[in-house]
């Protein structure tokens, strides 16, 4: 079967991470996080994958090429960023037969994807607390009777988690109209199929919808969750090393030094002198955590640096992010209340007690910096030394 990978969105949610790398490509462990989706299709025998690109397309591209793990890989262009169901049509004329389709920014439990294209017409399905944020699915006698987009009043718990395998029949029925909120949305594909078909529910133990800053860190604790130890870089005998631990070929870690897996160091990054990287921490290639310096459950992305005597918690560094000496980061309130966080322009929850700060590509700042908890700064941002920046910039 055929697998459609949804990677045209903005990711206007993730910004300033996304502003200029397509989020599909945001670093989830060792891979972008659209590899993760990639795997699970092939995993579960996807004979071709065609990746559906838009913003910042030609990243995804470059990254797949035209052949990836064997599996031939093909491209659909969607000009505008319409919707999902626009975007599956934009690979109308890569489709033929039955197909899948899951969202390049969708972490799925890869066993549930081997059942999804076993069962096709399918939907995969997840049970959560409040399915009023979602899409959510009725069920009767083992089979998906109806699929509403965030209902206040929800029939299930089940909400869709946006990996789908359609009979070949789906393809005529791509051409939908705009929703309420102005998209043309898959669900409404989905309702067609239902009508038709009987459509199973393939039902998820695990799923995470990547979207906004603190979910790429939920992703990695995730994935780096899932690591082996392995130790092919360059680790000094006086440094120690305790747990699921990846060091890559080519990544160093100094005298003194202290990492508490689950962490990844990966080729070129520098950790050290005595240095302590610990719960969960993504180094990425390139990145640098300096003498006496603290990382804990952070993402660093490539070429990010963390100088001497700085600490950096429950964080999301971008790319050639430059933290100066005595950067601290503040993750937790006195009330112990939810994080906020900035999204396309209002405050809301992370959901997460612990929340460090989002620093875009780039971001510089000044020596002893002191950074509240929760907050963003936008792509190139440079703070001043010894300032405390409670306000995003
Ligand atoms: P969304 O997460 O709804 O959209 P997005 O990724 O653009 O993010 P944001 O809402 O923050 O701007 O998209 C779900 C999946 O569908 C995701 O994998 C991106 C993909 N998509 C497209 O390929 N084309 C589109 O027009 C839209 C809206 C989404």
């Amino acid at each position: 079967m055929k697998a459609v990978v949804l990677a045209a969105g903005q990711g206007t949610r993730m910004r300033p991470l996304s502003e200029s790398i397509p989020k599909p490509m945001l670093p989830v462990a060792d891979r972008p996080l659209a590899a993760h989706t990639v795997d699970a299709a092939i995993d579960a025998g996807a004979d071709e994958i065609v990746l559906v690109i838009g913003y910042e397309g030609e990243m995804i591209r470059n990254y797949f090429g035209d052949e990836y793990r064997d599996v031939p890989v093909s491209y659909a262009v969607q000009e505008d960023q319409a919707g999902t169901a626009d975007a599956v049509n934009a690979a109308r004329d890569h489709l033929e037969g039955p197909f899948a389709v899951l969202n390049g920014d969708n972490l799925y439990d890869p066993a549930a994807i081997a059942d999804l294209f076993d069962t096709c017409p399918a939907v995969c399905a997840i049970e959560v607390d409040e399915p009023s944020n979602y899409g959510v699915l009725s069920t009767a006698a083992g089979r998906v009777t109806k699929i509403v987009e965030k209902p206040a009043d929800p029939p299930t718990n089940l909400a869709n988690a946006g990996a789908y395998a359609f009979p070949a029949k789906a393809r005529e029925w791509l051409e939908v109209s705009e929703s309420e909120r102005g998209e043309r949305e898959i669900t409404d594909v989905v309702s067609q199929v239902i009508d038709a078909y009987d459509v199973t529910p393939v039902t998820l133990e695990r799923w995470l919808d990547v979207g906004r800053p603190w979910e790429l860190l939920e992703a990695n604790e995730w994935m780096l969750g899932e690591l082996e130890r392995r130790i092919d870089g360059d680790v000094s005998d006086g440094a120690t090393i305790q747990g699921n631990v990846v060091v890559e070929a080519g990544a160093t870690v100094k005298p003194g030094v202290v990492i508490e897996g689950p962490a990844l160091i990966r080729e070129g990054a520098t950790v050290g002198p005595n240095a302590y990287v610990r719960g969960t921490t993504l180094v990425g290639p390139d990145a640098k955590v300096g003498h006496a310096a603290e990382v804990k459950n952070s993402v660093l992305s490539r070429g990010a640096s963390v100088s001497h005597l700085s600490y950096v918690g429950d964080s999301v560094l971008g790319r050639d992010v430059n933290f100066g000496a005595g950067t601290n980061v503040a993750n937790l309130r006195h009330d112990e209340d939810d994080i906020r966080f900035t999204v396309k322009g209002e405050r809301v929850s992370t959901g997460r007690r612990k929340f460090g700060v989002v620093a875009g590509d780039g971001v510089k700042t000044g020596i002893n910096a002191s950074l509240t908890p929760g907050l963003k700064l936008d792509t190139g941002a440079t703070t001043l030394p010894g300032e405390t920046v409670d306000r995003d910039r």
